[in-house]
């Protein structure tokens, strides 16, 4: 049985990665990652300047998943460019997460990305819901069209984006429609977290979380029907760009569910926050027990056969 796939033409021994954010803020953590089961892997997101992020506490466990507002903590794009010039892309293929404060920000931030001559893959990350005051660029349609022409014209090499959830067909069509114009945009993340949720302490009446007045991004399992609507949604309506799913992965059902609805890679949020990177080693493995009960021998098989009714 063989897990082993490709990303825009590069082999992956699996189809699992991180979702940006989770475990890959610092250098230990992303060299724990290099050492997992992991067949790709992402650097936080990063802004041009360090950032310290929001108070705390700012993540909170819930019984479903988690709520989160971080507010891009990070080391600055220099910190994680001198991972990219240092990792070793014959074990893994590594993805480079921006989220500049601006369009000037993200601007200089890929220049400096395409001057490294790194092989790392640009995921324009259009959709922080936790910076107070900054709207997500992928909820405003004229703002994603204008950063994705500039960056189309800054930046030589493809890329991709991770998109917030959307709830609406007529927005499914419609950013589709915006994406299917830029042929650069090799790929697209659905999603982040659902931004702006906000869970409550029976004992103490309290929020859980200090930013915002206690709202923050909802991860886990509260987000996987939305997680595959998007992800299938984007892969029937741009059928040249390849589809990264995250949310809501903790068991390989869920990867398989991903994988079915169109995906070609898988990210594990929550979940790896919860268990650590050895959850790559459970995910394949029941995932390859999915796979040997349905009798796939691999993944191209099943991936994108989604059935309706
Ligand atoms: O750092 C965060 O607060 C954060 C980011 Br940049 C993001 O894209 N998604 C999220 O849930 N948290």
């Amino acid at each position: 049985l063989d897990l082993s796939t490709f990303f825009l033409g590069r082999p992956l021994t699996a189809p699992l990665m991180n979702a940006s954010g989770v475990w890959c803020n610092v250098n230990g953590q992303l060299h724990a990652l290099a050492e997992s089961e992991a067949g790709a892997m992402v650097t936080k997101s990063c802004t041009l300047l360090r950032r310290d992020g929001n108070p705390e506490p700012r993540y909170h466990t819930l019984s479903m998943g988690s709520i989160n507002s971080m507010g891009l903590p990070n080391e600055g794009h220099q910190y994680y460019l001198d991972y990219a010039e240092r990792h070793d892309y014959e074990n893994k293929p590594l993805f480079f997460s921006v989220a500049g404060l601006t369009l000037d920000d993200n601007l200089t931030i890929v220049a400096q990305i395409q001057d490294a001559y790194t092989p790392a893959l640009l995921e324009l990350n259009l959709s922080c819901p936790n910076v107070p005051g900054k709207a997500q660029i992928g909820y405003d349609f004229d703002a994603l069209d204008v950063i994705l022409a500039e960056i189309s014209s800054a930046y030589s090499r493809p890329f991709g984006v991770k998109l917030p959830p959307y709830f609406d067909t007529a927005h499914f069509d419609e950013v589709a429609d915006i994406l299917n114009r830029y042929e650069k945009v090799n790929f697209i993340t659905c999603i982040n977290s659902i931004g702006n949720g906000l869970m409550i302490d029976m004992d103490s009446e309290t929020v859980l979380i200090k930013p915002k007045q206690g709202f923050g991004g909802i991860g886990g399992e509260y987000v996987l029907p939305t997680a595959l609507a998007n992800v299938n949604a984007f892969h029937s309506r741009c059928p040249k760009k390849s589809i990264i799913g995250c949310g809501g992965v903790s068991t390989g059902e869920h990867v398989f569910m991903h994988l079915l609805a169109g995906a070609s890679l898988v990210q594990v949020g929550t979940a790896l926050y919860e268990q650590g990177p050895e959850i790559f080693v459970r995910l394949k493995t029941e995932l390859a027990t999915i796979m040997q009960e349905k009798g796939y021998k691999t993944i191209r098989e099943f991936q994108g056969k989604l059935k309706t009714l």
